[in-house]
């Protein structure tokens, strides 16, 4: 009998199918969000699954990151894919040859011995580290890992706040839909509308081999996303005296970034160095997110179009996530879990996990990716949040529904809010290891 064919509800069962996951995926440095449709390394999905891996081994939850950070570029960028070379071309698009970092990032420090993609995904690194660390600080200090891992961390935020940032407010800015994490958020379709999507027949998807249509986004879609990324790399990826058609300040992407500054001081303070910079980085960064982005009548943060000038008037579910950060004024982090609980989340009430976009929006589909469905790592940067504000009870529930809808769904990619019904892949790399994170 397939060992898998059963929901494995008991704690332990789900573990070992949660670890079984995580094996399969490991490819002897690094483990791939999904063996087929992500069969490389992605820069956040390895955060979170060295929060789940420490459980299981720390010192591959070690390297895990230090895989990540050894592709690091010259400017502090690290980006959202490394490249696997015994990988196939067409196993996965866009590949090396449409990024070639190694070529086009020369000026931008990319490095020459690993293929990478020349963008960014959200800055969970600092904290994974910190987490990983503390799983067993005498291993760490034995292989040096947050001694060679911090000026490394130190550049990849410098690099988010000094040369990312293109509203000139002090917050980070993505310049493209997949540097969020989340590609076809109802949030980026305003900005995208600036944006002449690449020709049709022009480049070849391979997502769809893996996954159904409906639970993707679209080829319109697609060409937006392929013009974006083929004018940033014909500018030699660089950000300054770059035209570019999309520049948005994201609450998510700047929530994590003040999330993994907070553990840049509990690393500094580790390895015996002074943490005020980063303590104070993280304090200005907070102000600065909630003046710049937080929406009192909406009861949650915005997206900012930064070309535009405007707020983006979608609910996203990205404006929930500085729920994480211990440092929010109270009146902001009792109006987020106000909303989160409300009509448009549904926490406790409509859902069982806390979808993509508001359940009330007019883009709402319960099924396709990003504007809709419920993720996993949202979900369980959401947990992190209730408990850092006192919401215990609710933070369990949220767990135990997590848990449950890992399990039913064979750790799916995402689910439908409603019914916890599976979407996407299934063994999905963060879905597995933050199962076991939660189980701990
Ligand atoms: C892509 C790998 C990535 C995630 C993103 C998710 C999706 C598509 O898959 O991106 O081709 O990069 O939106 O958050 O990191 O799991």
């Amino acid at each position: 009998p397939d060992p898998d064919a059963d929901t494995p509800t008991a704690p332990d069962a789900l573990r070992r199918a949660a670890g079984r996951v995580l094996l399969r995926n490991w490819t002897g440095a690094s483990t791939v969000p999904s063996r087929g449709l992500y069969p490389h390394q992605w820069s956040w999905d390895s955060a979170f699954i060295a929060i789940g891996l420490r459980h299981l081994s720390v010192v591959r939850a070690q390297r895990e990151l230090e895989s990540l950070l050894a592709a690091q570029w010259g400017d502090g960028r690290l980006p959202h894919i490394v490249f696997n070379r015994a990988v196939p071309l067409d196993a996965y698009f866009p590949s090396p040859d449409f990024w070639r970092s190694s070529r086009a990032g020369r000026a931008a420090g990319a490095p020459a011995r690993v293929e990478t993609s020349g963008i960014v995904q959200p800055p969970v690194h600092a904290l994974a580290a910190w987490l990983v660390h503390r799983a067993d600080p005498e291993v760490s200090r034995r292989r040096g890992f947050l001694r060679r891992l911090y000026p490394r961390l130190v550049n990849w935020h410098r690099y988010l706040t000094r040369r990312r940032d293109l509203g000139g407010h002090g917050l980070a800015s993505v310049l493209h839909p997949w540097e969020p994490g989340m590609d076809n958020s109802p949030c980026w379709d305003g900005p995208l509308r600036r944006v002449e999507p690449a020709a049709a027949g022009s480049f070849q998807r391979a997502d769809l081999d893996h996954g159904a249509a409906a639970d993707r986004p679209t080829d319109l879609d697609y060409g937006r996303y392929v013009r974006l990324a083929t004018d940033y790399r014909d500018h030699g990826y660089l950000d300054a005296d770059t035209p570019h058609a999309f520049v948005v300040e994201d609450p998510g992407v700047n929530a994590l970034l003040i999330a993994s500054e907070h553990a840049l001081a509990e690393i500094a303070t580790a390895l015996g160095q002074d943490p005020t910079d980063h303590r104070t980085r993280a304090e200005t960064l907070t102000a600065t997110l909630v003046r710049r982005l937080w929406d009192p009548a909406a009861g949650m943060f915005r997206c900012h179009d930064v070309i535009a000038g405007r707020s983006v008037p979608e609910r996203g579910v990205s404006g929930l996530l500085p729920l994480v950060l211990p440092g929010l004024p109270s009146d902001v982090a009792t109006a987020l879990m106000r909303t989160m609980t409300g009509e448009h989340f549904g926490l406790g009430a409509a859902v069982r996990l806390v979808p993509s976009y508001a359940l009330t929006g007019n883009a709402f589909d319960p099924s396709r990716y990003w504007r809709g469905p419920a993720w996993f790592n949202v979900n369980w940067l959401l947990e992190r949040g209730l408990r850092t504000h006192g919401r215990h009870p609710l933070a369990a529930e949220l767990r135990r529904a997590a848990l449950e809808t890992a399990a039913s769904s064979r750790f799916a990619e995402y689910v439908d809010p409603y019914t916890g019904e599976a979407r996407g892949t299934r063994d999905f790399g963060w879905t597995a290891a933050l199962t076991l994170d939660l189980l701990a």
